[in-house]
């Protein structure tokens, strides 16, 4: 069975969300996000750069949180969390999969570290206004693709709205606000009322 290494508000939540939308059946195995736990040698077996997640499928150990999405996608393969393969949406599904890791997630990082993470004494407030400010171009862009939407690729859930509400919960965990954008706003209200996400947070 499917055993995913877990920290609470860690992208780990992003492969607990997807398997409770699916009704997979999977082991969650809460750990602790502390750096004596991640760079234990227990850890690094599972992750060699002693982060999360990692999961491990029967001895296969991945780890990278979108691929191990499209890794569990492919096993439902069909499944309604993905556009048909090979249409337009498709295309753009997978724009806005890899947006959410590749694109807004580093600015959020660079808040994370320079806000909570380094000590005192190396942080830099300048990486964190120029993080802000790329965020903000980041949610203009998201408010004019969500106008008249749902979700990111339009009328359906899709796994391109498990990454990014992962992104838009942690920018809200840590005060990175989205109220000046209506539309944003909509679409995380109606992510975090869902009952699979409600069960991967629990
Ligand atoms: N691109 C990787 C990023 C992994 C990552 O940075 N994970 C964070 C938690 S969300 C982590 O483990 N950080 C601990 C550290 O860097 O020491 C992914 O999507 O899985």
């Amino acid at each position: 069975m499917l055993k995913v290494y877990h920290a609470p508000n860690t992208r780990s939540l992003r492969v607990l969300w997807l398997l409770e939308e699916l009704g997979a059946s999977y082991e969650r195995a809460t750990v602790e996000f502390t750096p004596a736990y991640l760079q234990s040698p227990e850890h690094l077996a599972l992750h060699p750069l002693g982060k999360l997640p990692a999961v491990d499928d029967d001895g296969l150990i991945l780890n990278e949180s979108g691929a191990i999405v499209q890794y569990i996608l492919a096993k439902h393969a069909g499944s309604h969390l993905e556009p048909k393969l090979g249409t337009p949406v498709y295309g753009k599904y997978l724009q806005w999969l890899h947006f959410a890791e590749a694109t807004v997630m580093p600015p959020v990082s660079q808040v994370v570290q320079h806000s909570f993470l380094k000590p005192k004494e190396e942080r830099i407030p300048a990486v964190v206004d120029d993080a802000k400010a790329t965020l903000a171009k980041l949610f203009a862009l998201m408010e004019r693709e969500l106008k008249g939407k749902t979700f990111i690729c339009g009328d359906d859930f899709t796994a391109a709205d498990i990454m990014l509400g992962y992104d838009l919960n942690l920018c809200k965990l840590i005060q990175i606000s989205f109220a000046d954008y209506p539309n944003v706003t909509a679409y995380f209200d109606c992510l975090t009322e869902r009952p699979a996400f409600k069960k991967a947070v629990g």
